[in-house]
C-alpha cells in the first residue's frame, strides 16, 4: 500500500492484523487511539488496547510545524529506526524497544513508557531527576564511542556512515537553524518583543559567527560517530529513576561533542529560564544549583565511561593498541585520549553556544523559556542566556567544566534584570 498518513480513525483497520500490535494490547475492535504529537516533525499515536499501551510513531511528509510548504522525506523514520536499533544494543536499555517497522509508511511500533514524562516538561515544573546526568553520560559514552572507529573496523564504520548519509534533509536542517540562520535575519525566525538591542550586538559580532561557522563546519565534516543529532530535554523521558532517550530521527555521522554540547545547552538553557518561573526572587536557588550539578556531572560521567571504554573497548581501526598498550606505552594512549577528549570537549562548547543561540532567536523554541508568559520576565533571562552562549561558543578553547558553570552563575546574577 503506497503512504498514507494514519488517522485515530484509520489506525485500527490499518494496522489490526499486526501481531506486533494485537500480541502486546489485544483486538483492534478494542483499541483505543489518541493523536497526542506535540514534537515538530511526526504523529504520534497512543494506541490503548484492553491488555496495554503502545506507542505508534509516523513519519509526515513535511514539518508538522510549518505546513506542507515545508516538505521533509519520509525516510526519517528509517535512520530513527536504525539509530534506535544501534543504541539499543550499544546502551541497551536506555532507549524504547522496536516492535515493528514499516519503512513504505514511515512508522515505528514502540514500547508505551509509562510512567515517563517529558524531561523538558519535567524540568518547567522544577522536578529533580537525580540520575540523568548519570544515566546520559553513560548513553553519551557509549553510543558515541562504539559508534565510532575506536570501536568499528574501517569497513563497519564507513557502510554505516554511507547508510546514514543519507539522511542529509534532517542534517540540513541543523546546519541551517542551528548554525546560520540565529546569526542573520532568517524567514522563519522569531524572537520575544524588546530582545532587539540584545540580539544586533550578537550578530554583529564578527567572531561569534566565526565560532558558529567553525561549528557548522565541525558538524559536517568531522564524522566521527553517530551522532543522536537532537538530544534536548524533549527528546527525553523520565520517571525518578529511569531515564528513556527517544527520537533520534536526526542520527547521522558527526563530532563526538555535538550530543554533549546540545544536552549542555538545554540544561544551561532551563539554568537561565529559573528567575521566569520562580514565585519570589532566589525561589528556585536550588534548582538552579541542581541543574548546573547536571551540567558537571554529565561531563564527569562521559569522561569517566570513555575512558574506562578506551581502556577496555579500544578494539578499532583508530588508536590502534599495537601502538600503545602492547609496543609498553600505556601512558601513551593516557595521553593520546587526555587529547581526545580535550578535543570533544572544546567542539561540545561550540555546540552548546549556538544551541542556547537557536532556541531564542530562531524557528524552534523551548517550552522552558516559551512557559514564561510574560515577556517582561522572559526577555531578561533570554538576554542572559544569549550572552552565556556567546561567551561559551567564542571562548570554547579556554573554558574548563568549572569556568562553564562559574560563568553561568556569574551572568545570571550580573547581566542587566
Ligand atoms: C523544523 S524542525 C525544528 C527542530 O525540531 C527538532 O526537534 C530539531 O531540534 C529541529 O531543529
Ligand atoms: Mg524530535
Amino acid at each position: 500500500m503506497d503512504y498514507a498518513p494514519l488517522t485515530p480513525d484509520t489506525l485500527p483497520a490499518r494496522l489490526g492484523g499486526l501481531a506486533a500490535l494485537t500480541d502486546r494490547i489485544g483486538p483492534p475492535d478494542r483499541w483505543q487511539v489518541a493523536e497526542v504529537g506535540d514534537g515538530n516533525l511526526n504523529l504520534v499515536f497512543i494506541v490503548s488496547g484492553p491488555l496495554g499501551r503502545i506507542i505508534v510513531k509516523q513519519a509526515l511528509p513535511y514539518v508538522r510545524l510549518v505546513g506542507d510548504s515545508w516538505p521533509l522525506p519520509l525516510n526519517r523514520a528509517f535512520f530513527e529506526y536504525n539509530a534506535l536499533v544501534r543504541h539499543a544494543a550499544r546502551d541497551p536499555g536506555r532507549v524504547p524497544e522496536v516492535f515493528h517497522f514499516d519503512e513504505a509508511q514511515a512508522l515505528i511500533v514502540m514500547r508505551f513508557l509509562s510512567p515517563h514524562v517529558i524531561l523538558r516538561k519535567s524540568i518547567v515544573l522544577g522536578v529533580e531527576h537525580p540520575a540523568l546526568a548519570r544515566h546520559i553520560g553513560v548513553f553519551l559514552a557509549r553510543s558515541l564511542f562504539r559508534g565510532s572507529a575506536l570501536s568499528l573496523s574501517g569497513q563497519g564504520l564507513r557502510e554505516d556512515m554511507g547508510l546514514f548519509a543519507a539522511n542529509h534533509a534532517l542534517a540540513d536542517i541543523t546546519e541551517n537553524l542551528v548554525f546560520s540562520d540565529p546569526y542573520f535575519a532568517a524567514k522563519l525566525n522569531r524572537h520575544t518583543p524588546g530582545l532587539e538591542p540584545f540580539i544586533a550586538p550578537l550578530r554583529a559580532d564578527r567572531a561569534l559567527r566565526i565560532a558558529a561557522q567553525e561549528a557548522k563546519h565541525c558538524f559536517l565534516c568531522k564524522t566521527e560517530t553517530l551522532v543522536h543529532g537532537d538530544l534536548h530535554s524533549g527528546s527525553l523521558m523520565v520517571t525518578g529513576e529511569d531515564t528513556q532517550v527517544i527520537d533520534p530521527e536526526f542520527a547521522i555521522y558527526g563530532p563526538f561533542g555535538f550530543d554533549v554540547g546540545m544536552f549542555m545547552a538545554n540544561l544551561l538553557l532551563a539554568f537561565f529560564a529559573q528567575s521566569g518561573h520562580e514565585d519570589a526572587p532566589g525561589a528556585r536557588g536550588a534548582y538552579r544549583g541542581y541543574l548546573l550539578g547536571q551540567v558537571t556531572e554529565v561531563w564527569q560521567v562521559f569522561t569517566d565511561t570513555f575512558r574506562a571504554l578506551w581502556q577496555t573497548e579500544r578494539t578499532g581501526i583508530m588508536y590502534d593498541l599495537r601502538l600503545f598498550e602492547q609496543s609498553g606505552d600505556a601512558a601513551g594512549a593516557e595521553a593520546a585520549l587526555i587529547a581526545v577528549l580535550r578535543g570533544i570537549w572544546v567542539d561540545a562548547l561550540g555546540f552548546c553556544g549556538v544551541e542556547m543561540h537557536r532556541r531564542i532567536l530562531g524557528l524552534a523554541h523551548v517550552e522552558d523559556l516559551e512557559a514564561i508568559a510574560d515577556p517582561a520576565r522572559r526577555l531578561p533571562c533570554e538576554a542572559r542566556a544569549l550572552e552565556a552562549g556567546r561567551i561559551i561558543a567564542t571562548m570554547r578553547q579556554s573554558l574548563s567544566p568549572g569556568d562553564l558553570t562559574a560563568l553561568a552563575k556569574d551572568i545570571d546574577k550580573k547581566v542587566a534584570r
